[in-house]
């Protein structure tokens, strides 16, 4: 029966593509030359990298398009045995907070620096929404360099988008929380909406070598902020944030938080902010937050905690905030490559309502405001509008731009992305995701120049496009060709973690630009080796340090003997390999951490405490060479007090 009814089904399918018609569902929608468009042959390079943010995985991973292909998994809020990132002593500073070690969070969005409102591709930026921080990424070593803590913030969701120089990275906290000393965070939770606040920080990036620093702090009213988008070009200046909860409540918000017909988008003038700054007018409060920084010369993290941020109160100082009603708690807020318009997603909307940069400048100039938060003006929705997308679908999320002139947006309930055009507010197009798509990205998408040739929809549901996996599936992501008036799924890929929002840009920006290895006379970390000779065990009372090289394919020392139970084993191994792609691995049995893998001129430390008699092998962890089977050796453990003489031996003739 069930084989009648598919041959039937399948005759249905031929005949509809005999036809020429699109066949509809979740098994067809494909068209014969998709294979040939996302096809990569061997040893050819995809067009473009794609930086997917891992949601609660706390990663980045880095996948080519168009062919899907996963190249690496960026550990950035996490530990990541793999490459003892957060195991080794050298990187545990970089998940230190103001709460002491965090090695987990959960990262939704992806922001890739920019010159001129395009992207330059230097850094990823990402964001810990649990515990407040942002992360860089160099993306010459694919590694995150630095994290800064955001204080004052519960829930960094509304971050890291950046303005169009990457002069500010920002984060928007989606909880407001009381904030101030510890009397005045020890509140009632019902006095909300006297003590709470939503605080908006500015993070400055250094132009030259990426530094952040906590510029400045904007005390907003306590909403929940949800994302941004920086102004660019025209509107260049301003940042626009999408809150929701305007309604101010602190209980069962799924009902209380909507109840008002109009949210608000926040527009923030931040040079404004900057001329009160460079006033005076700023305050220094007291914030207590870590700023870690990775350095590429000792090849160490270093953690400082620091106490102060520049506070401003815009309810005092005025023209630095605007409100621009909303209807139905929008989530996305997105700005066109041209800048002028300003698109707003209510999640529970059924139009999309799509701003006027000129017009608002005109409302506000002519004090047409129809109404204030603290003091700060609500401008007259209808005067800021440039107009409505009628019927788009439902549940819009997020919206992205082709630099054609059209607006591609995600839409979370009715499962599918709807193209629509900027100036006439037609919709052109449509095309189901299976299943509930989240964010959807254009390579350059937020930029003032997209690259319109691709779409990716990121996917919240998968259920039937893998193969299953036990209860946990895959998420999953869709690619679409876009070059055409109408949108053509090529291929589905799995993801790693769940994918919010991701960023992707031409591989040529970078791909000539990668640090291969790490010249081993500028290894600067003070446990580093030169060559071979230099191996040697010091003990320093209960500490044992271990100075130990790595070359195809041995240890030096291999044979270590005068260790005791009780012991702290720091194994400072520098790879003296001064070519691509030939790290070596090091493990010790018993060890509490995970292995180290060490690149070409780098040093990396693993903490050891044995706990027990024995002879323990270490071994290489990754296939370097013929011979990489026999990098191994052995450490002699004693008793506590044993008189077993520090012994060791380096093949180096005495
Ligand atoms: Cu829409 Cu956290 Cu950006 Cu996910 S958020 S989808
Ligand atoms: Cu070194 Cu295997």
């Amino acid at each position: 029966m069930k084989t009648k009814l598919w041959l039937l089904a399948g005759a249905a399918v031929a005949m509809a593509l005999a036809n020429g018609c699109k066949p509809k569902g979740a098994q067809s929608a494909l068209s014969g030359d998709a294979a040939s468009k996302v096809y990569v042959a061997p040893g050819q390079h995809d067009e473009f990298y794609n930086i997917i943010s891992g949601g609660f995985n706390g990663q980045m991973s880095v996948v080519g398009l168009p062919s899907g292909r996963v190249f690496k998994i960026l550990p950035v809020f996490s530990v990541h045995p793999e490459n003892g990132w957060g195991f080794s002593e050298e990187t545990k500073p970089m998940l230190n907070t103001s709460h002491g070690f965090v090695p987990w969070d959960d990262l939704h969005h992806i922001a890739i620096s920019t010159t001129n409102a395009e992207h330059d591709a230097r850094w990823a930026f990402g964001n810990a929404n649990n515990t407040p921080r942002i992360a860089r990424v160099d993306l010459t070593t694919f590694k995150t360099v630095e994290i800064i803590e955001i204080p004052n913030s519960g829930g960094n969701h509304s971050s890291p988008f950046i303005t169009e120089n990457t002069e500010y990275v920002v984060a928007g906290t989606r909880f407001s929380v009381p904030t101030g000393d510890d009397n005045q965070r020890d509140v009632p939770i019902e006095t909300y909406k006297e003590n709470f606040r939503g605080t908006i920080s500015f993070i400055s990036v250094d132009k030259e070598h990426g530094d952040m620093d906590i510029a400045f702090q904007l005390e907003a009213p306590p909403f929940n902020f949800d994302l941004a988008r920086a102004g660019k070009k025209k509107s260049h200046g301003w940042f626009f944030f999408s809150t929701y909860n305007t309604e101010m409540a602190h209980t069962l918000l799924e009902v209380n938080a909507s109840q008002k017909d109009k949210d608000f988008i926040m527009a923030v003038n931040w040079k404004k902010a900057e001329e009160y700054i460079k006033q005076g007018k700023g305050k220094k409060v007291k914030a207590k937050y870590a700023h870690n920084k990775w350095n590429e010369e000792t090849h160490m993290a270093t953690s400082v905690i620091k106490d102060e941020v520049l506070s401003l109160d815009p309810r005092e100082l005025k023209d630095i905030i605007y409100f621009i009603p909303c209807p139905k708690s929008p989530h996305g807020t997105d700005t066109d490559p041209s800048g002028e318009y300003i698109v707003g997603s209510g999640k529970l909307a059924a139009i999309i309502p799509v701003f006027s940069f000129t017009k608002m400048l005109k409302a506000i100039e002519n004090q047409d405001f129809e109404g204030s938060v603290d003091g700060m003006p609500v401008l007259r929705y209808e005067s800021v509008l440039h107009g409505e997308v009628e019927k788009p679908g439902l549940g819009p999320l997020h919206t992205e731009f082709d630099g054609k002139g059209n607006a591609y947006t995600s839409f979370f309930v009715s499962s599918e992305v709807v193209k629509w055009n900027i100036e006439t507010l037609q919709v052109l197009d449509r095309v189901p995701t299976y299943y509930s798509v989240g964010h959807l990205m254009i390579p350059g998408g937020p930029t003032g120049k997209p690259h319109g040739k691709y779409l990716v929809a990121y996917n919240k549901i998968t259920k039937d496009r893998y193969l299953p996996t036990g209860p946990e599936l895959a998420h999953s992501a869709q690619l679409y060709d876009i070059s055409g008036d109408k949108m053509q799924l090529l291929l589905d890929f799995p993801t790693i973690g769940e994918p919010h929002y991701a960023e992707a840009f031409p591989a040529t920006l970078i791909k000539d630009k990668q640090v291969k290895f790490y010249p081993l006379e500028k290894n600067n970390h003070p446990r580093a080796l030169k060559g071979i000779n230099d191996a040697r065990v010091v003990r320093e009372g209960n500490k044992v340090h271990v100075y130990m090289t790595t070359i195809r394919s041995n240890f030096r020392p291999d044979n270590i003997e005068g260790i005791r139970v009780g012991d702290e084993v720091y194994f400072h191994v520098t790879n003296l390999e001064q070519d691509w792609d030939v790290p070596h691995g090091f493990a010790v049995k018993g060890a509490n951490t995970a292995e180290l893998l060490i690149m070409p001129g780098e040093t990396s430390t693993l903490k050891w405490i044995p706990d027990r008699v024995g002879v323990f092998p270490f071994y290489c962890t990754d296939f370097c060479s013929a011979l990489h089977q026999e990098m191994q050796g052995y450490i002699r453990v004693s008793p506590a007090g044993s008189n077993v003489p520090l012994k060791y031996s380096t093949g180096v003739a005495e």
